[in-house]
């Protein structure tokens, strides 16, 4: 339940968020596969309450059954996606809405009747009179925050064997069709016995995608913990992942110039963190990014010097499970994913510089961040080492005799010379070029037989202050 089961040691899960299945398993085979991406947390495939005219994003978190058809795909969609990545080396993991049912039903029958499943009113916790507060959660009651209903939506009564067995048929059909695992979408307003009662009925994943036998469910659980309410994160640890909500709050303070960054020095549990092995990390999340479930300073595209330099730590600091987030344009915060008139989204097409158009910003697209992703893979186990700070906001770490990352958040330049760890050699700065055939379409630094260099890196003015080097781009 914490292991995602990558395949060859890749390290990076994207949220393509609102991406259809077809387009995803073009992605995999064209970008994901070959760049070595992980997986991809996908929206969630159950059918949804189409929130019309508009068609927000936020509609997909409104399930009205668990049959498989949304504005992303069918069913055969969602299989060939599941196998076509499979093959390229990645992985599949489900955002699994399961607290609760869509506010409304759309056919015209009773509250509580959503016939696809089927549930009623005996399967929710409202009616069943276990909401202790009706008009809305109370963040400071257990009860309130797991048996209310969230933002109108119907709540289920995870407590009871019926819906249970119903939650855990839908989600072992997904493993049956070779997926790795699940986001669960607001945990924290799920009991987490009930969880796990779920979770042991789910099926070990499917040999015929390479898993071994055995091999459990993978499980993020989406909590926000930020202190001061009457659930916590540390709840949630035995049975699965949970999301940290804290690490991109904090990465933010430090990006912002709010905290220097030589206290990052020991990022991660020692700062209240979840543990390493229990914690998926981002910079943002399709949340946090437009203002829902808790904005707050947070870095997005929409500041992509910054968000570059943000994303370049999170994938060279061994902290964490890091989950690149891949967006589609906005200005409001509840609009439609990129759509023609008829309201079906559309693909996203592609540049000859890589990048990508349509509405879709394709972060997970920009040389930086596609880069830092190999970064990861290549250092992976490595430990964190040869730190260096100017006191404030220069910072540089390695990954063991792997890589190595230097950082000038300081509108002055940065010059110095940094033991990095790594073998003598020239290397490709994989932050301003590409490591093609032996060859490096950037600038290279070199580092001399005691593994120092000499690092040179403009502050303001400079779109890329960063510098990553790793031994798999080496001249
Ligand atoms: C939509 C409409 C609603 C309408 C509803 C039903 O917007 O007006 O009533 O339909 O018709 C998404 C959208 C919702 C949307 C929903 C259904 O975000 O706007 O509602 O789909 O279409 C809480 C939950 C967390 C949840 C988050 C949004 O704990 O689980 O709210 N995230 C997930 C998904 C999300 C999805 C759902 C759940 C529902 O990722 O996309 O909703 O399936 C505090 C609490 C948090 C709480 C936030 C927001 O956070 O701690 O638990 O999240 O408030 O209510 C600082 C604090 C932080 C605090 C935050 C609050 O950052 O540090 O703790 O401020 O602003």
């Amino acid at each position: 339940q914490w292991d995602a089961h990558t395949m060859d040691n890749r390290q990076a899960i994207v949220h393509l968020f609102e991406w259809k299945w077809k387009d995803i398993a073009n992605e995999c085979e064209n970008w994901l596969g070959p760049h070595g991406f992980a997986g991809v947390q996908v929206s969630p495939p159950s059918e949804n309450f189409k929130v019309t005219p508009e068609r927000p994003w936020y509609e997909r978190y409104q399930p009205i059954g668990y049959g498989l058809d949304t504005r992303s795909g069918n069913e055969n969609e969602f299989k060939d996606m599941v196998n076509r990545c499979f093959k390229v080396g990645v992985r599949i993991y489900v955002d699994a809405v399961i607290n609760h049912m869509a506010a409304n039903t759309p056919d015209g029958s009773g509250p509580y009747d959503f016939w696809r499943v089927p549930f009623s009113e005996y399967d929710f916790n409202y009616p069943q009179g276990k909401c202790p507060t009706p008009s809305g959660i109370d963040y400071s009651n257990v009860d309130s925050i797991r048996n209310c209903d969230l933002v109108g939506l119907k709540d289920l009564d995870l407590g009871k064997d019926y819906v249970r067995g119903k939650i855990a048929e839908y989600l072992n059909r997904l493993i049956d069709m070779g997926v790795a695992g699940f986001r669960l979408d607001a945990a924290k307003h799920m009991w987490p016995g009930d969880l796990k009662a779920i979770y042991n009925r789910l099926k070990n994943l499917n040999t015929n995608f390479g898993f071994p036998s055995n091999a459990r469910p993978f499980i993020v659980q989406e909590v926000i913990d930020q202190g001061g309410e009457a659930v916590s994160s540390w709840e949630y640890l035995d049975i699965g992942r949970v999301t940290e909500f804290k690490y991109g709050i904090k990465l933010a303070e430090g990006f912002h110039r709010q905290n220097p960054l030589k206290y990052f020095k020991n990022f991660g549990e020692a700062w209240g963190f979840v543990p390493d092995y229990n914690s998926m990390v981002f910079v943002d999340n399709h949340d946090n990014q437009r203002g829902h479930g808790g904005g707050g300073g947070i870095i997005t595209h929409k500041d992509s010097r910054l968000y570059k330099m943000a994303n370049a730590f999170m994938l060279a600091h061994p902290y964490g499970l890091s989950r690149v987030m891949s967006s589609f344009g906005f200005s409001d915060p509840n609009s439609s994913p990129p759509r023609d008139s008829a309201g079906n989204i559309i693909s996203p097409i592609f540049y000859a510089d890589n990048t990508c158009g349509n509405g879709w910003i394709c972060e997970h697209r920009w040389r930086q961040i596609k880069n830092m992703v190999d970064f990861r893979r290549v250092t992976v186990g490595q430990a964190f080492a040869n730190w260096w700070d100017n006191g404030w906001y220069q910072i540089a770490f390695g990954r063991g005799n792997k890589g190595f990352i230097v950082i000038n958040n300081e509108d002055y330049s940065l010059s110095q010379t940094l033991q990095t760890g790594l073998p003598s050699g020239t290397y490709c700065n994989i932050i301003l070029g590409d490591f093609n055939n032996g060859k490096c379409t950037g600038p290279t630094v070199y580092v001399d037989n005691n593994g120092y260099a000499k690092f040179d890196i403009a502050g303001s003015g400079n779109d890329d202050p960063v510098v990553a080097i790793h031994v798999s781009a080496k001249q």
